[in-house]
């Protein structure tokens, strides 16, 4: 199929599957602007096989060693195998990655205590939230203030982080069944921190040698990522700034303004965005902008912190990853603001082109070009403010501009709560209907689509080939993250995709007035997915276990290790996940049939990759036919294959 491309981008960058973003991107490079495509396309196609493939072992000095599986003496110097050095290399992506969310959950930890003490400008805004979370954390609530059980709440949500022993309170959240197979196989997380230095310590030169050993490790090491920090991060920020409900937004680059100073908030945690959006109207900064000619201030998200801001306040989404140097190069950003993962390190580069001013806000995330102004909660409205004061200053000095005219309504907020309402009435909130429908077969199951977009396929084009298969095939599609944003670029977020939906979820959908696409929040928020499955398994009917729900998750144009690490949590939590385009381990077959085919009879889920979009769907739609099998509910239904005839009719 002939898609259409900018002139400056041969084979070899697939570009993105956006009409604005092409627009811009040309607009960049007529003026010399430099962008991940030209990176892509300066680096070519040839990627290092061993690297790719997980083989290449760096671990010591004696190496690197790259190896060959079935060359027998091509292993490492110490003797490792490649097998061995593709589990050691897929850990500590895993390790990374929950370390990434581990320290997002520490610092909204802190924020929280420090609103809960009256130290920060934010408060509990969701106490029904705190009070049930609150007895997850055995903590007493009755005569209490909310003050008192909030304070022991974030203390108690610290120590998780540092607990040697005794597991994890959000662990008891899961299904009974999956926590006694967490027992059997030994890896109950104990404690947060501990199972990241425990993985970095096993993939250390020469300590653990089996690669089984190493993916139980990486599976208790992801479970304290997703049913610990992020579970934590999630809850927190639901107490602290309110449990999303649906709520109507706009995405894409036609979001900034013409006439108003831009201020883009980019990166992960919420605690400053919150702050700015709090800030953002105060009839002070509203004077300043005018006074620079501008008609006030316009705040965008790009990445997750564009999804937490967009889930509780409807705050536009400009873009997402991969979009970020576009966003600046429609020459209209005042200031974007960035604390920490996802960000180009090419940003300040790029900003340099324009009047643009980068402004990193974490400690623990500097960027040689950029200005640092430190967040602190305790003084987040000021730093919020001084903020947005320089973006105001910055408007005089703004060039040509070029946004496009292209922006999409999205309907976002689907907290598991939200879908709980939703499905079940305002009466009886509850997931029976749910299952229901699932148990008839009206919807076959649920498909999660998550995670990045990348620079190495055609961006967008996969999540949104993936996402129609799935809905017209009747599967309900859960998604977060950049994943999210590009569903919502192409319109699939909004209750009208319901006509591209088999008969049976358009019924649904169409009854309820939900998208056949529901938007969950960030990638933290894959923690919320975890919940709606157990929801989904305690509401009965549909087996006693994650493992036995038709359900199945997808990243398909995945970059990040964060995506490792919540692959791996998903799939030792009995569901099963598709990589699309590239997979860490496949130069060691070993490696990759032990995770793609032995789990299996460990967790009940498996690994997977395909590259093309309709054979990720395909593998998806067979994984939960499978599950409807034995559970003794399937009926054949032709597969619907997504055409082109049907693109055209959105
Ligand atoms: Ni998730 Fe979100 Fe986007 Fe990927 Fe990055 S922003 S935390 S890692 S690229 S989805
Ligand atoms: Fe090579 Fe072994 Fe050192 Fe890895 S740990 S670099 S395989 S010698």
């Amino acid at each position: 199929m002939e898609r259409k491309r900018t002139a400056f981008c041969p084979s070899i960058c697939p570009g993105i599957e956006c009409e604005a973003s092409n627009q811009v991107l040309e607009f960049a490079s007529n003026k010399g602007v430099n962008t991940f495509v030209q990176r892509v396309e300066g680096r070519g196609l040839d990627r290092c096989q061993f690297g790719a493939g997980g083989t290449c072992c760096r671990n010591c000095s004696m190496g690197p060693c790259m190896m060959i599986e079935g060359v027998p003496e091509s292993i490492g110097i110490c003797g490792a195998t490649p097998a061995t050095t593709a589990a050691r290399n897929f850990c500590r992506m895993i390790a990374a990655g929950a370390a990434a969310h581990i320290d997002h959950g520490r610092e909204t930890v802190m924020g929280f205590l420090a609103a809960a003490k009256g130290e920060a400008p934010y408060e509990i805004k969701d106490e029904r939230k705190l009070l049930s979370t609150a007895q997850l954390f055995e903590i007493k609530t009755e005569g209490r203030s909310i003050k008192d059980i909030a304070i022991e709440l974030g203390e108690k949500a610290m120590a998780e982080f540092g607990r040697q022993d005794g597991g994890l309170h959000f662990i008891k959240r899961a299904p009974v069944k999956r926590q006694e197979i967490w027992k059997k196989l030994g890896i109950l997380p104990r404690g947060i921190d501990r199972e990241v230095t425990e993985m970095m310590h096993r993939t250390h030169m020469g300590t653990d040698q089996d690669y089984e050993n190493l993916i139980l490790q990486g599976s208790r090491c992801a479970l304290a990522d997703g049913w610990g920090a992020s579970m934590i991060s999630t809850e927190l920020q639901d107490i602290m700034f309110g449990t999303p409900v649906p709520i109507r937004a706009m995405v894409n680059l036609g979001v900034l303004k013409t006439d108003e100073v831009n201020v883009v908030v980019h990166g992960h945690e919420p605690l400053l965005s919150e702050a700015l959006a709090m800030v953002v109207d105060d009839p002070e900064i509203v004077a300043a902008a005018q006074a620079v000619g501008a008609k006030g201030v316009n705040l965008a998200g790009v990445c997750c912190t564009g999804n937490e801001v967009l889930m509780r306040h409807g705050i536009p989404i400009a873009g997402s990853f991969i979009q970020q140097e576009i966003v600046l190069a429609t020459g209209a950003v005042e200031a974007m603001v960035v604390d920490i993962q996802c960000i180009m390190q090419s940003l300040p580069t790029v900003a340099k082109c324009y009047h643009t001013e980068i402004i990193t806000t974490s400690p623990r995330a500097k960027i040689t070009g950029a200005t640092h102004i430190e967040f602190d909660h305790h003084n987040a409205l000021q730093v919020a403010k001084d903020i947005i004061k320089r973006a105001i200053s910055r408007y005089p000095q703004r060039g040509p501009v070029h946004i496009p005219q292209r922006k999409t309504e999205v309907v976002a907020g689907f907290s598991h709560e939200t879908i709980n309402h939703m499905l079940g009435g305002a009466f009886r909130a509850s997931y029976r209907p749910l299952n229901d429908n699932i148990i008839n077969g009206r919807i076959k199951g649920v498909g999660a689509i998550v995670g990045c977009d990348s620079a190495r396929v055609r961006s967008g084009y996969v999540h949104t080939t993936v996402a129609r298969e799935l809905i017209a095939n009747d599967v309900l599609v859960l998604t977060t993250g950049c994943a999210a944003t590009a569903c919502g670029r192409e319109g699939l977020l909004t209750p009208e995709a319901a006509s591209l939906c088999g008969p049976g979820l358009r019924e649904v959908c169409e009854a309820v007035g939900i998208p056949p696409v529901l938007h969950m929040g960030s990638c933290v928020d894959n923690s919320r997915i975890l919940i709606a499955a157990t929801e989904i398994v305690r509401e009965g009917g549909l087996g006693d276990d994650i493992s036995q729900i038709p359900a199945v998750g997808c990243a398909p144009e995945w970059m990040s290790e964060k995506a490792i690490a919540i692959g791996q949590y998903f799939v030792a939590s009995g569901a099963s996940v598709i990589f699309g385009h590239t997979f860490p381990t496949t130069k060691s077959q070993v490696m990759t049939d032990y995770l793609f085919k032995d789990l299996l009879d460990l967790y009940g889920g498996c690994w997977g990759m395909e590259n093309d979009p309709h054979d990720i769907a395909r593998w998806m739609i067979e994984a939960i036919d499978k599950r409807r099998e034995a559970l003794g509910i399937h009926k054949k239904k032709e597969r619907v294959l997504f055409d082109m005839a049907m693109r055209r009719e959105l």
